[in-house]
């Protein structure tokens, strides 16, 4: 049995292949840094829009054909976990990741819906063992639902809350089970709509309680997989709690769970908050906190979270300058959050969005790796920042002046002479790393 009948295993063939089936860049055997790239780029398939979602938009109904999409409840669950194993086998992704909803139907009760789960995560193993690819992270789906219409870990009735941290509980002990390398709290709907109805301070203690329960949790389970936070600035809610990686940041400071947690960034999100996607996973890797990454990107042009597969070349190369300068992403991975759009909806399609995305991060790889290289960037920093090497500049970041002191200096100083920021300059050298990195054979 068979799902994607039309697609063979999806080779490397190089830049100048015609065929729409095969990698151009990312050649899962080639060394970069002394890694194979498959090893490094950790690439993961999101369940829920490559399997689950039919495209729909709130506008219009489902496009997507899916062979599964013949079956419902517990049967289609179940081809759609044969279906997911050949896509990854295929493809040649080692990973995947899915929220407890995306894998099985939910039941009248949570008891059914657990059941269900087990059912599907018993199946799963068995593929996982016998294909090696593994489950980055899970998660539990805590906004699809209308019990959490006023939100999940910051609901503003105590029984959703209840019933967010059950699910959550199931989702680690799913994890445990399966032996993911991370969990993951995308906030869904934890934020609020307006303050005329909310208690801003009751909603984010809770959800700081939420989260301690959640890591005494794991490690009565002893699971050691990694904890990740998604920050997202808006949609669902006006004002999501984990707006970007510094509020998200400040928020684990001030709750005490610093230790406990990295973040997911996610680059429509980044876009959402007003941000790059490099600022972002900067903030995140500057504080030590980057644990992984949604690899998608948004529409500049759109104001909600589109999730297209990335195929921005620019932006992939300065993510993955990042990823590089992080020394890798540990436990995590760079996961497709994103969905092939409305009028895609083949099932080739799935294939062609995945083989772009991973190719355009095999660019990003290799182009930063070579910048990284040559110094590019970090010569532009040398120079730029170089007053701080010596005698003033060198006592700022020692912490070695004062007010004072800083005043003699400046008093006499008279006119200073200023540095070119060289902004075009720095462009057009990412431009040509870009062409001479794909030009290579
Ligand atoms: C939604 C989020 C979601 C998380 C997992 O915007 O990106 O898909 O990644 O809950
Ligand atoms: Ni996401
Ligand atoms: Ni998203």
């Amino acid at each position: 049995m068979t799902w994607f009948e039309s697609v063979n295993k999806i080779k490397y063939e190089g830049a100048q292949s015609k065929n729409p089936l095969a990698f151009k860049f990312y050649n899962p055997n080639e060394l970069v840094n002394g890694q194979t790239m498959e090893e490094y780029l950790r690439f993961g398939v999101a369940y829920w829009h490559t399997f689950t979602q039919d495209l729909s938009d709130p506008f219009g109904a489902g496009t997507a054909i899916r062979p599964w999409d013949k079956f419902t409840g517990m049967d289609q669950a179940k081809a759609r976990v044969e279906a997911s194993f050949e896509f990854f086998d295929k493809l040649g992704v080692k990973y995947f990741c899915f929220h407890d909803v995306d894998i099985a139907p939910e039941g009248d009760t949570l008891r059914e819906s657990n059941k269900n789960v087990d059912t599907i995560v018993a199946m799963m193993k068995d593929y996982m063992k016998d294909s090696g690819v593994k489950l980055l992270w899970n998660t539990a789906n805590n906004f699809t639902h209308p019990r959490f219409v006023h939100g999940a870990a910051s609901a503003s009735d105590a029984n959703v809350y209840a019933y967010a941290a059950a699910k959550v509980k199931k989702g680690l002990e799913v994890a445990k089970e399966l032996g993911a390398e991370n969990y993951v709290f995308w906030g869904g709907r934890e934020g609020y709509e307006t303050l005329l109805n909310t208690d801003l301070k009751l909603e984010q203690d809770n959800l700081g309680r939420f989260f301690h329960m959640a890591v005494d949790y794991a490690k009565e389970l002893d699971f050691d997989g990694q904890f990740l936070i998604e920050p997202k600035p808006k949609e669902p809610t006006t004002h999501q709690y984990d707006y970007d990686s510094q509020s998200a940041h400040a928020f684990l400071l001030n709750y005490g769970l610093e230790k406990h947690f990295k973040l997911n960034i996610e680059a429509n999100h980044a876009t959402l908050a007003g941000h790059t996607f490099e600022h972002e996973l900067r903030y995140a890797r500057t504080n030590g906190i980057l644990g992984s990454v949604d690899a998608n990107q948004g529409d500049p042009l759109l104001g909600w979270d589109t999730d297209e597969f990335p195929t921005d070349l620019y932006s992939t190369t300065l993510a993955m300058y990042e990823v590089i300068k992080n020394g890798g992403l540990g436990k995590g991975g760079l996961n497709f959050d994103a969905k092939v759009r409305r009028g895609s909806f083949e099932p080739e399609d799935l294939f062609y969005a995945h083989v772009a995305g991973m190719d355009s991060f095999a660019v990003g790889y290799k182009v930063a790796s070579k910048m990284i290289e040559d110094n590019v960037f970090e010569d532009i920093l040398a120079d730029r920042y170089s007053t701080y090497n010596e005698g003033i500049g060198l006592d700022i970041v020692s912490g070695n002046t004062d007010f004072k002191k800083l005043e003699a200096h400046a008093l006499d100083l008279g006119e200073i002479k200023q540095k070119s920021g060289r902004l075009e300059l720095i462009k057009a050298t990412i431009n040509q790393y870009l062409l001479q990195v794909t030009a290579e054979k």
